[in-house]
């Protein structure tokens, strides 16, 4: 299978190294409007054929999928010129600015019968599957109550400054992940309450929120965000998790600890491995990177749509939507309303 990358900036460093990883893969073209970012990737991960113009990439042709690790900015653009040349998509998350071009960009891959796979890798870190595998077998019961969490005081702007600039910062950028497991673990959402805070003067948008959604199966999530919370150890990338269920509980404390509780206790160190490319204390993001880019693999190779198709997307992306028009009208939002 032959692909290209468009977007050769922070973060596609590890979607090219993963792409390494995986048999029978073979990343043909590198395209970025800065030269100079295209040139270091293609040269660091040897691609020959590099463009500054994405239409063009696509006019020469030559790969079955292309992989956009952009800024959300031109998310469509892109999608909706790939879907017109005929390939298979993986977008970054978030995957669109707004409903109306999440779901014309969905209709687009439909349309030519091409898989659209939106990389929402979070789900795929490997203590989160942990957990997901205890939940869907029953052991814990029924749940009826989660407390999804992410509280960090890791400096994200230094690596990734665009995101200190948006009217819109933690919901968009990092709360979407974290909505996206409480799905993967409670099931789609009905309504969703929520309020956000600035702490951090120095940023545009908001770097503290906290949700709480109703599950279709009547389970209670909450969805906490922060960061502006200094706190040691310091547990950024870990989203951190509690879980009642009708016959016991499950919590994935710091450390990647998972502790599930019934009529006994068992605890499992759920330590992601670190890959020989990864570095601390990334490399749990580094290795859902991977696991999520062999999954659209795998579900190419064998007809299926992936679990974080374009089309599953549109649900999680409405749930950050719906957490923005809650906090700023201080009311529940239902989901079927965005
Ligand atoms: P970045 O700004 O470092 O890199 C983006 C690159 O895309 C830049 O080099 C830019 O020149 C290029 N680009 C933009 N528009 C283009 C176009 N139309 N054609 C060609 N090149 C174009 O950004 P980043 O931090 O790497 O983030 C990229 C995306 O990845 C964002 O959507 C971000 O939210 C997402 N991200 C995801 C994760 C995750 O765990 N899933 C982590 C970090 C970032
Ligand atoms: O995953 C992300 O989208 C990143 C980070 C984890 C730093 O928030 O922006």
């Amino acid at each position: 299978m032959k692909g290209a990358v468009i977007g050769c900036g922070f973060f596609a460093q590890n979607q090219l190294e993963a792409w390494r990883d995986i048999d029978g893969v073979e990343i043909v073209a590198l395209c970025d409007q800065d030269a100079e970012r295209l040139n270091a990737s293609g040269s660091a991960f040897g691609v020959e054929r590099r463009y500054t113009d994405a239409a063009k990439m696509f006019d020469e042709g030559g790969f079955d999928f292309v992989d956009i690790a952009t800024t959300v900015g031109s998310h469509r653009t892109l999608v909706e010129i790939a879907a017109k040349a005929g390939v298979h998509i993986i977008c970054q998350k978030p995957f669109a600015e707004n409903m109306a071009d999440a779901r014309a960009m969905v209709d687009a891959a439909q349309t030519v019968g091409k898989t659209l796979m939106v990389h929402e890798n979070f789900r795929w870190q490997s203590p989160i599957q942990a957990a997901l595998n205890v939940v869907k077998s029953g052991t814990i019961g029924k749940p009826f109550f989660g407390r999804v969490s992410f509280r960090s005081g890791y400096d994200v702007f230094s690596g990734q400054p665009y995101l200190a600039e948006g009217k819109r910062f933690i919901i968009e950028d990092l709360g979407i992940h974290i909505l996206d497991i409480s799905r993967a673990l409670f099931g789609d959402a009905t309504q969703i309450a929520a309020t956000t805070r600035r702490i951090n003067p120095n940023i545009n948008g908001e770097d503290v929120a906290t949700m709480m959604l109703t599950h279709e199966n009547g389970a209670t999530s909450f969805v906490d965000c922060s960061y502006a919370t200094q706190r040691s150890p310091e547990t950024f990338p870990q989203s951190l998790l509690e879980i009642d269920g009708t016959l016991g509980t499950l919590r994935l404390d710091a450390g990647y600890r998972l502790t599930v509780q019934t009529e006994g206790e068992t605890q499992t160190d759920v330590s992601p491995p670190l890959l020989p490319w990864a570095q601390k204390p990334w490399h749990n993001i580094q290795e859902s990177v991977l696991t999520i880019q062999q999954h659209f693999v795998d579900c190419i190779n064998s007809g299926r749509q992936p679990e974080t198709s374009g089309a599953d997307n549109l649900k999680t992306l409405a749930l950050v939507e719906a957490a923005y028009m809650a906090a700023e009208q201080g009311c529940t939002v239902s989901l079927a309303d965005v």
